[in-house]
């Protein structure tokens, strides 16, 4: 099993995106060696032991660690998904692509994430009350920034520095990056070299030409955080093509930025009729939630589809909803149902109903 391999971009080496075979994999713990990859410029080189995280800026004592430093702090570790805001943006164009549930969705995955609270960090540097913003800046060729509130850096963000029990891989951001759960991919500045505490957002270039949402009224939202509630069917799916008429396990995965998936959905009939499909054990927080239906395929066309609901009552769209009010080009979070059309030979598609 292999991700897409990245594909460099004009002038670079190993920028752009690898995605998780998601319609492979069971359970929701993403192999390490399948976690999706984004990067802007490529992955640096950095010597561990020279490579140091500073945090500077509105604190009454500026402090640097090295990552042996850190690692001797209180540590926690909670298994949380990381989602690319990008994901499933493919779902936006007019007609439906022809593309499998990894080219569709394949830039989120979950991890059992290790490190230190940043709140034990911040409350040793002493945050001062002016200090509002955290601007953390990546050791990348891209110098990764953005600008996160206080309150979620207080709350629950950690300077990783394990990922499924393992020291974070190069690509990963080894050996330290940001994680915030349950926000946008990007604030998780991976190879994290410098935060900074502010009493305003920086307005870096990945906060406000990208990483914004531009709308229709010509009005672009800016710091978008969490991640939308979402599903989709990992099996069946384009590429999983049925053997013959019987029962299947029609299987996915459902996750929210805003907390736990209360409930999951499937159709069998595009979206006609609803059933209850059940929840796998593990069922946490800012995670992905694997939930499973039995199915008994008549060997006619059948269009399968989910949506999800959080503990915050929020509920996945329709792909018309999730469009709605964009303007042409603006791509983030797109959280829309997604249906794929079974044709009478057990074959899966792309579609919209
Ligand atoms: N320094 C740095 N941090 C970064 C990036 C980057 O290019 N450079 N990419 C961001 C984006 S857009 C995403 S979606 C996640 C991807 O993390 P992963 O490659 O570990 O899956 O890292 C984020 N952090
Ligand atoms: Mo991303």
């Amino acid at each position: 099993m292999v991700r897409t391999a990245i594909q460099s971009q004009a002038g670079t080496t190993g920028s752009g995106v690898s995605r998780t075979p998601l319609q492979h994999l069971q359970g929701i713990i993403t192999p390490s060696r399948l976690q999706f990859e984004r990067h802007h410029s490529g992955i640096p080189q950095i010597d561990p032991q020279q490579h140091r995280l500073v945090i500077h800026g509105l604190v009454e004592r500026p402090l640097s660690f090295d990552a042996a430093a850190l690692d001797r702090y209180p540590q926690v570790s909670r298994i949380q998904f990381l989602e690319c805001s990008g994901n499933s943006a493919a779902l936006i164009a007019p007609t439906p692509v022809d593309a499998n549930c990894a080219t569709i969705h394949g830039l989120v995955s979950a991890s059992e994430w290790g490190g230190v609270p940043l709140n034990v960090l911040l409350d040793e540097a002493g945050l001062k009350p002016e200090g509002k913003w955290l601007v953390a800046g990546g050791a990348d060729a891209a110098v990764m920034s953005r600008s996160v509130p206080i309150e979620k850096i207080m709350d629950d963000a950690i300077v990783a520095l394990y990922q499924n029990g393992e020291r974070l891989r190069p690509a990963n951001g080894y050996p330290m990056r940001l994680f915030l759960p349950g926000w946008e991919g990007n604030l998780s500045v991976k190879w994290l070299r410098t935060l900074k505490v502010t009493d305003r957002p920086a307005m870096s270039r990945e906060e406000t030409s990208r990483y914004s949402d531009l709308g229709r009224d010509g009005i672009a939202e800016l710091f978008t955080f969490p991640m939308g509630v979402k599903s989709v069917i990992t099996s069946p799916s384009p590429g999983l093509d049925l053997a013959g008429p019987g029962v299947y396990q029609i299987s996915g995965l459902a996750w929210s930025g805003q907390g736990r998936i209360r409930r999951v959905e499937v159709s069998a009939d595009g979206g006609a009729s609803w059933a209850e499909a059940a929840l796998d054990e593990h069922v946490l927080p800012r995670c992905l939630t694997r939930f499973r239906a039995a199915w008994r395929w008549n060997g006619g066309p059948a269009t399968l589809m989910s949506r999800a609901v959080d503990e915050t009552v929020a509920i996945q769209p329709t792909r018309e909803v999730a469009i709605a009010g964009r303007a042409p080009g603006s791509f983030y979070h797109y959280n829309g149902i997604q249906a794929w059309a079974v044709n009478d030979k057990g074959v899966s598609r792309n579609v919209y109903v």
